[in-house]
């Protein structure tokens, strides 16, 4: 199955937490391609992987990265697909770094920044396949039976004393 989304990091260590990412597409079987890609250790790949995303058949770029987080904004500029930029939970300051490096980018280049760590990396997966059911039925219905269930495992138990 062509992969539709790119999943990218800044270094293998990110992948603790990427694979958060994978976890939700695998569960609404959605392809998807890993690779690290980093914005320091190697820019001309970075430049590359931006520039081919398009003819690669890739519709979205999940890109998360730690600390000086450039990642997500540099692929942002060399492609017109939507980037979801998670900030990796770096050690030195928390992912505060990563949060305010991937979020404030300048106006006229568009990254869509999640949460810090895992929850934003199970959210930019989420998100992913939420931009692909608006073109795929059957992965609109995966969608919202997913979110069903996730609304009836809350409500079928609310008391916060049991497990
Ligand atoms: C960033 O530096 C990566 O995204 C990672 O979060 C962080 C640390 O990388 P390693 O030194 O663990 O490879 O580029």
């Amino acid at each position: 199955m062509q992969a539709k989304v790119a999943v990218i990091m800044g270094s293998k260590s990110d992948w603790p937490t990427m694979q958060g990412a994978a976890e939700i597409m695998d569960k609404l079987q959605v392809a998807y391609e890993v690779e690290v890609v980093s914005a320091h250790r190697t820019p001309d790949r970075l430049m590359e992987f931006g520039e081919q995303a398009v003819d690669r058949g890739f519709e979205v770029i999940i890109a998360g990265a730690g600390g000086a987080a450039h990642l997500p904004g540099m692929v942002a500029c060399k492609t017109r697909l939507p980037v979801l930029g998670v900030p990796v939970q770096s050690r030195a300051l928390n992912g505060m770094d990563s949060l305010l490096s991937i979020v404030q980018m300048p106006k006229g280049v568009a990254v869509g920044t999640l949460a810090i760590g895992e929850a934003g990396a199970f959210n930019a997966g989420l998100m992913a396949c939420q931009i692909l059911a608006n073109n795929d039925a059957a992965l609109a219905e995966r969608l919202e039976a997913f979110r069903k269930a996730q609304t009836e495992t809350v409500l079928s138990n609310p008391d916060p004393r049991e497990e």
